[in-house]
Formats: structure tokens, C-alpha cells, sequence
């Protein structure tokens, strides 16, 4: 059983950071430890909440003490998303390392949570930043939604070809295998959300249909389904094809129940069973 330590956010309602990641992970049958990086009452897309960001010290003291039990050595995977803190990053990659001189074949799979098309930026000042110039040589795996590959790449992206190119540069700074979601068709017809998956070998695009309204947490959900599917068999346009297909009908499943917050506890044997079923082809 794969074994993730997964340093992310927490909230008390609903589902976003770990508590969008934890219980799905489990649910497919992986082994998470997390680590939170703030405890609030509700993902910040409210406009308000309340809680507190974890002091990146104390996340430090939590792998710390993970490590003092000598089990840091298991863990095949460190995830990170929702960071809260510009001095949180230093932290991050130092648990990263820290694992790594453990277990060397540990990966790194870093959603870079920081802003989307809609919100614009959502991280404070000071992440974006660290994210570009210091997690991206770091990262095995890479989860930008197309928002975040411009921000991280520097380049505007109006076609495919213009997200692969991107995507592509993005790889060529550090992380070998790139996750690019909500690629929304901008040259093909509009109501089609698009995922590339590419590594050093291949590159994989997978078509949904777009479902009109937003869900905060999805992109959590998204980058532990993949990373789950690597961890699982390796194999990238399965791993991208299971992917759109669980989120895709925990989404749809989500919608026909009118939740304002993503219905994983409801939905979720179709983590594992999609109703919805979707091909990914090689590009
Ligand atoms: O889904 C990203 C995310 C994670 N964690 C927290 C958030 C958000 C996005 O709003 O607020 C706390």
C-alpha cells in the first residue's frame, strides 16, 4: 500500500486542501498521513472564515516528530497544495528533503494552488513567487491549472498546442510529469474542460464535458486521484483517464444534489466505480 504524507490545508465545513484529498485517497486504498497548514473553518472562496494559519514552525515540529518514529522511510509520496504562508514553502521542501535522505525514490507532487481564471490570485503575496523560482526544480509531479501554467511559465496559452508548449517548459525546469487542468476549449468548442498530462515519454488529453458552476476543492481532488494512479501502476493516460472519470461524476453527482460543497462522502464509491467513463487519447 502506497504511503503519502500529505501537507495541505484543513477546514472544519466542507471539503478543500486535505479534506478534500484525505478521505478520497483512503477511500482508493493509499495510506495517508497528513500534515495541515491551516486549520480554518471554511475554504476562503467564502470571502471570510476564521482559524488559524499553522506557524510553519509547527508544521516543521510535525515532521519532525513523524521522522523521530524512524517511519519517514515509507513514504513514497510527499503532496502539497494550499500553503497559507509564504514561509510555509521553505518548510514544504525541507519535509521534502528530509523524506528524500529517507527514502531517496520519494517523489514530490506539488499542486501549486495559488490562483484560478476566475478569482485570479487567491495565494498570498510571496507564494506565487516561491512556487516559481524554488518548488518547481523540486517537483516530480506538477498539477498547474491553466492559470497557474501561465503564471509558472511565463506565456499566454490560447490553443492546445500553446498549453503543451507551456506545459513542456514547465518540465524542462523541474518536474517530469505535468498535470495541466481546466483547459477549457478555446479552439475547439467551448462546452469542453480539458486535462494534458505529459511526461518525458508521452503526452495524454483527456475531454469532460464542462458542468456550469464552480466547486472549490476539485483541484485537490483532481491532484490526489492522479497522484494516486502513478503511485498505483504508473501507467500516465490510464492514471489521466481514471482521473476525469471520478472527478468527473463525484462533480456531476455533486451538481444533481445541489451542494454548495463537493458531496465526496455521498459520491464516493465513485472513486472507485465511476458512473461516468472517459478515454484519454495520446496526443
Ligand atoms: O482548493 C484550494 C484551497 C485549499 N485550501 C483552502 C482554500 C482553497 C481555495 O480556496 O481556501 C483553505
Amino acid at each position: 500500500m502506497a504511503q503519502i504524507l500529505s501537507i495541505q490545508s484543513a477546514v472544519a465545513f466542507g471539503f478543500a486542501g486535505n479534506s478534500a484529498a484525505v478521505f478520497p485517497l483512503r477511500r482508493v486504498g493509499m495510506d495517508v498521513w497528513p500534515v495541515l497548514t491551516v486549520n480554518f473553518s471554511n475554504h476562503t472562496g467564502y470571502g471570510a472564515w476564521r482559524g488559524p494559519v499553522v506557524p510553519p514552525a509547527d508544521v516543521a515540529e510535525v515532521v519532525r516528530g513523524v521522522d523521530d518514529r524512524g517511519v519517514l522511510s515509507q513514504i513514497d509520496a510527499v503532496l502539497s497544495g494550499y500553503q497559507g504562508a509564504p514561509d510555509m514553502g521553505r518548510v514544504i521542501l525541507d519535509a521534502v528533503d528530509l523524506t528524500r535522505s529517507r527514502n531517496p525514490s520519494a517523489i514530490y507532487c506539488c499542486d501549486p494552488v495559488m490562483g484560478d481564471v476566475d478569482r485570479g490570485f487567491y495565494a498570498v503575496p510571496g507564494i506565487p513567487e516561491f512556487m516559481r523560482e524554488h518548488v518547481v526544480p523540486k517537483a516530480t509531479i506538477m498539477t498547474p491549472n491553466l492559470f497557474e501554467l501561465e503564471y509558472l511559465t511565463d506565456r499566454r496559452t490560447s490553443t492546445v498546442g500553446d498549453v503543451l508548449e507551456a506545459s513542456t517548459a514547465l518540465r524542462s525546469r523541474g518536474p517530469g510529469t505535468v498535470l495541466v487542468t481546466s483547459v477549457v476549449g478555446r479552439d475547439a468548442s467551448d462546452d469542453v474542460m480539458r486535462m494534458i498530462a505529459q511526461d518525458e515519454h508521452e503526452t495524454w488529453q483527456v475531454e469532460t464535458p464542462v458542468i456550469d458552476r464552480k466547486f472549490t476543492g476539485s483541484g485537490d481532488l483532481t491532484t490526489a486521484m492522479f497522484l494516486a494512479g502513478i503511485l498505483e501502476h504508473g501507467d500516465l493516460g490510464r492514471a489521466l483517464a481514471h482521473t476525469a472519470s471520478t472527478v468527473y461524476s463525484v462533480l456531476k453527482r455533486t451538481d444533481e444534489l445541489q451542494r454548495a460543497e463537493l458531496a465526496l462522502v455521498q459520491a464516493q464509491d465513485e472513486l472507485v466505480e465511476p458512473t461516468y467513463r472517459f478515454q484519454a487519447s495520446r496526443l
